[in-house]
């Protein structure tokens, strides 16, 4: 599928703390930074998504006494899997990668920045409410079609996939440029969501 110039590149939280290694790895988190930042070279319009969480974060186990990290709570806006501290706001866990390489990204949205509310999606917080802006950026800067690349795939990715196509783009996701947590069946849920919503799912040799 060769890239029109209506099209952007959402690459998601390529970080530190999702690395092996981090505060939160994702396994072989590290293995897709080479193939993304070739993957850019096919596109005008990059856009970069950062975790970037208050310390005391409400998603972090730590603020939780008793609870562990992948315990599941109830917060006023639903079920909340709680996670080691991560990606906490100018640390060095929150910081890209060293070796993504995407010089000619324009726009980095930062999410999970609320201390009461998670964000996995770029688009829309937890409480699924909260717009973070990025579909009015993208509409108004003319794109109808995203493609996503990174981390994780069943959380991240997926709501940002999600909520892409609710807001009306075509969304595509490049298989072979993310990466996994997959905490108790999360990368097969995720998988039949995406589906089910009409997000296409693609490997990075169908870009050219
Ligand atoms: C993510 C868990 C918590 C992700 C972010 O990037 O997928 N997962 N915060
Ligand atoms: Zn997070």
């Amino acid at each position: 599928m060769p890239i029109s110039s209506r099209t952007a590149l959402l690459v998601i939280d390529v970080q530190n703390d999702f690395i092996p290694g981090g505060q939160l790895p994702v396994p072989e988190g590290d293995q897709i930074v080479p193939l993304i930042n070739r993957i850019a070279g096919h596109f005008k319009q990059v856009l970069i998504a950062q975790d970037w969480h208050p310390k005391g974060h409400v998603s972090f186990a730590s603020s939780h006494p008793g609870r562990q990290p992948f315990d599941v709570i109830q917060l006023p806006y639903g079920a909340q899997t709680l996670w080691p501290d991560h990606c906490v706001q100018a640390t060095p866990g929150a910081q890209f990668h060293p070796e993504l390489d995407l010089p000619h990204a324009q726009l980095i949205i930062r999410k999970g920045c609320n201390p009461d509310i998670d964000s996995y999606s770029a688009f829309l917080e937890a409480d699924r409410r909260t717009t973070t802006g990025l579909a009015g950026y993208l509409k108004e800067r003319g794109m109808d079609t995203v493609y996503m690349v990174g981390l994780a795939l069943d959380f991240c990715v997926m709501f940002s996939a999600l909520d892409a196509r609710a807001a009306g783009f075509n969304t595509f996701v490049v298989l072979d440029a993310c990466r996994a947590i997959d905490l108790d069946g999360s990368l097969a849920a995720a998988m039949d969501r995406m589906q089910g919503a009409g997000v296409g799912l693609i490997q990075s040799t169908e870009i050219s």
